[in-house]
């Protein structure tokens, strides 16, 4: 028998082969990122795009990220996750080329009976709407002094940034990012400082209006809810599509703020779905199978809530998966690869099956509580902070 990696070049992902043969082909590690061009090997959360970013120039973002950014802390602490990262994917790898096709053959039976359970499970029964404020915390500035209204504006300092509103956004700049760094993206950025009372002032407004849709809604941060408004739609005989309109409406009468929305038969689907008409829009899955199917199967993993950078890029570099649809595809090997806790979820996002159950009563898992301190290097600070916060 010839060893693996020999023949291993001839294999195909989901195809099943002879029983002493790798059943995968091993994916060649990529090659470096050229040195002329280093920004490109360097990724943080900041650099992911998101609403009101399509036509930013990634190249020159990811390049003045880059020069900024390098020999610092976070910098090098981003390298050496990288590296952690790099060390997952290598294992996977090497996991992945020891599949045999009777390995993978042998995971059939119960990987196809799960997803005909998931199927079976699947609820077209229910109407969901995720409702998510547009540019939450700049756009109750703008609110409060309209003279911000139309120029690129931030909240947050040079340290770090909590949100941009959509001019800014055109420049690269948003959430999570240093200011100093967007202020050489955008010259004209204006600086707001972060006003949280102001923001759950607003935020208590919103709840109102979703209350009277939902008494049970669930709000995953300040400014997003999640509302299962099927038995509206019932007694009024309406759509999703015209509810999740009328909730944006009273919104914006109580508050004067926009928001988005995405309409769907689970929570996973009406998420994704806010995402896509943002600012001020809303986007509608019917409840139909083969829509749901068609839309999820074109759909980036990244764009689901729960698949981050690392899943993303896991998932990608060792089974060359990037849409939901290739989740499905690969389903043998991802289950031979992950956990059943994992591989569950990858199925069921495969298959834009995601929460669809009235919310139930349960009790608070958790309370947190987040700081930014200002940049130091006194050690001494940090532990008397710790000190108070462990007595307390
Ligand atoms: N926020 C924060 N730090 C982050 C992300 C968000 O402090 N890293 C705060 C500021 C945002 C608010 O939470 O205004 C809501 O977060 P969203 O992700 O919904 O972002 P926005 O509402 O600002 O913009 P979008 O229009 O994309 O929803
Ligand atoms: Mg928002």
């Amino acid at each position: 028998m010839q060893p693996h990696h020999s023949r291993a070049a001839s294999c195909d992902g989901d195809a099943i082969r002879h029983d002493d043969e790798a059943a995968f082909n091993c994916h060649q590690k990529q090659s470096p990122h050229k040195d002329d061009k280093p920004w490109h090997s360097y990724d943080t959360v900041f650099l992911n795009a998101k609403a009101g970013m399509d036509g930013v120039d990634k190249e020159k973002v990811q390049k003045v990220v880059y020069e900024m950014s390098k020999g610092s802390r976070y910098f090098e602490n981003e390298k050496r996750k990288e590296a952690v990262v790099e060390q997952r994917i290598d294992r996977l790898r090497s996991q992945a080329c020891l599949i045999t096709a009777a390995g993978l053959a042998s995971l059939e039976k119960v990987v196809d009976k799960k997803i005909g359970e998931l199927e079976a499970n699947r609820d077209l029964s229910r109407v969901w709407i995720h409702v998510d404020l547009d540019a939450f915390y700049a756009a109750v500035e703008t609110q409060e002094n309209p003279s911000l209204k139309g120029k690129p504006m931030a909240v947050g300092g040079l340290s770090m940034i909590c949100t941009a509103n959509y001019e800014a956004r055109k420049f690269g700049v948003r959430a999570a990012m240093p200011g100093f760094i967007a202020r050489k993206l955008c010259q004209d950025l204006i600086f707001v400082r972060p006003d949280f009372e102001k923001y759950s002032k607003y935020s208590e407004l919103t709840r109102q209006v979703f209350r009277e849709y939902d008494e049970r809604f669930i709000a995953r941060s300040m400014d997003e809810a999640y509302l299962d408004v099927t038995d509206i739609c019932r007694e009024r005989t309406i759509s999703g599509a015209q509810v999740a309109e009328e909730i944006r409406h009273h919104v914006y009468e109580k508050t004067k703020l926009t928001c988005s929305a995405g309409v769907g038969p689970n929570r996973l689907l009406a998420k994704v779905c806010s995402d896509i008409n943002k600012p001020n829009g809303q986007y509608v899955l019917p409840n139909e199978r083969s829509a749901i199917m068609n839309f999820i199967s074109a759909l980036p993993i990244r764009k689901v809530s729960g698949i981050g950078k690392v899943t993303e890029r896991m998932l990608k570099d060792v089974l060359g998966i990037s849409t939901c649809g290739d989740l499905l595809q690969n389903r043998y090997m991802i289950s031979a690869l992950f956990s059943p806790i994992s591989r569950d979820f990858f199925f069921s996002v495969g298959l834009a099956i995601g929460g669809s159950e009235p919310p139930q009563d349960e009790p608070r898992k958790s309370l947190s509580n987040e700081r930014t301190f200002m940049a130091t290097t006194d050690e001494s600070f940090f532990s008397k902070k710790l000190e108070v916060n462990v007595s307390t």
